[in-house]
């Protein structure tokens, strides 16, 4: 068995590399960047994700995987690529159309042709459509299927065998032999549907967490007003049995839930009226964010007669992690800084060695010289730092609970 991954990036690489382990299938991974290609067929592991690495010098070294930068012959084929949103939130999956015309001449009666990219409802239709009308001889030759991921960076091997997944097939028989594949190498629960609906279950997954999170921001800000410790709030709901609140944050970031819910409501703009409000809660907590900091540099101006050394705890876009990608945290550093001229402001990310824009700090060394200090990222180095009465603190993420 041969299967052609289009795209080695944080789920294309990680599956091919799963499936050739653990699934003992042939890989070709294909990329459209040389260098991701020249770094896999060296066995350096492009992205970050541990334990990765051993386990791609081990299906390298055994011929099980190698890359390239076009696709060969095989008997499936994955569509791992990017589907970002252009500027006015509308999906963009030319990514997807273009690795599906690159396959097009190698496909042959009894393949399989997967998307496993997030796409907006009705994209493995669109595709079959540009399948068979190239190639109409498959027509009903070959299988066609959606199967989304739903692995968290940084837990991905384990995620990847473990997790159940969502097998959504043009039509029964196409579902079943996707079903094959994945049980070569996933233990989860591989669930039936169709491609529809596996393109839906996707984007409902991500859009009920960021209308998760935006309850939790609403919250914050609605305590913020009223004098209430959100922190303990939600801590106090949550102890009813079947109540499970979220955490309030800076924003949102990542490419996956500020993104997908777009893909809903650029197709649904009249029905989806609190998966588009949970957007703009998110985004505007940032906003809400920058403007508190702004506002206790000046209260802290007026109240010294000097300007105050100001420390910003984190710029990754969730705790833990080095991934600044889509990061609310950064887009609040970014504003205060240029609001606040030459005021002397401290930038922290202990997850980062060193960064092109900012110039960061030591982040003990930032908490004892600043006079405020403003956790955007709960890493948990930060909870170390002891509560300070003299410092001004904004605590965004929830470092101490306390307000
Ligand atoms: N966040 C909060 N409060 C919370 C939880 C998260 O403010 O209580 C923020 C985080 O700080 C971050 C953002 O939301 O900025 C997203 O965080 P996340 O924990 O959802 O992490 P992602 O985006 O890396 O992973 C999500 C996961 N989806 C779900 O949990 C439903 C993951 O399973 C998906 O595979 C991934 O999106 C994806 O690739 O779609």
């Amino acid at each position: 068995m041969k299967a052609c991954f289009m795209g080695l990036g944080y789920i294309g690489l990680p599956t091919a590399i799963i499936a050739a382990k653990e699934g003992g299938v042939d890989i070709v991974g294909v990329d459209i960047n040389p260098d991701v290609v020249n770094q896999t067929n060296a066995g350096h592991l492009h992205i970050i994700e541990p334990g990765m690495e051993e386990m791609l010098q081990e299906v390298v070294n055994s011929k099980k995987l190698h890359a390239s930068t076009t696709p060969e012959i095989a008997d499936a084929y994955f569509m791992v690529v990017p589907t970002p949103f252009k500027g006015n939130h509308e999906p963009d999956v030319s990514y997807v159309e273009a690795a599906t015309r690159a396959v097009l001449p190698f496909l042959k009666e009894g393949d399989l042709y997967v998307i496993e990219s997030t796409s907006p409802i009705g994209t493995t239709e669109m595709m079959a459509e540009i399948i068979f009308n190239e190639r109409p001889e498959l027509k009903d030759k070959i299988y066609i299927a959606y199967c989304p991921e739903r692995v968290l960076p940084g837990n991905v091997i384990y995620e990847l065998v473990h997790n159940d997944r969502v097998i959504g097939g043009l039509n029964p028989k196409s579902t079943e032999k996707a079903i094959e594949f994945y049980s070569r190498f996933v233990k989860g629960t591989l669930h039936k549907t169709n491609a529809r609906t596996a393109e839906m279950c996707k984007l409902t997954e991500n859009s009920s967490r960021d209308v998760q999170i935006a309850f939790a921001n609403e919250l914050s800000l609605i305590c913020d007003k009223a004098g209430i410790n959100v922190w303990e709030l939600i801590s106090l709901a949550n102890k009813h049995p079947r109540v499970n609140i979220l955490q309030p944050g800076c924003g949102v970031g990542g490419h996956c839930i500020a993104v997908d819910p777009y893909f809903i409501t650029a197709d649904f703009p009249m029905e989806s009226k609190i998966i588009s409000d949970a957007r703009e809660i998110n985004n505007y907590k940032a906003f809400w964010c920058a403007e508190k900091v702004k506002n206790s540099m000046l209260e802290f101006e007026l109240r010294n007669h000097r300007k105050p050394t100001i420390a910003m705890m984190g710029l990754a876009f969730k705790p833990n992690i080095d991934d600044l990608r889509e990061s609310p945290a950064k887009q609040i550093v970014s504003k205060v800084m240029q609001s606040c001229n030459n005021a002397d402001i401290l930038v922290v990310e202990p997850n980062v060695k060193n960064h092109n824009v900012f110039k960061l700090t030591d982040y003990k060394e930032a908490y004892k010289r600043a006079d405020i200090v403003v956790f955007l990222t709960a890493h948990d180095p930060f909870k170390t730092l002891e509560w300070d009465e003299e410092k001004v603190i904004l605590d965004f993420c929830g470092i101490y609970k306390r307000v």
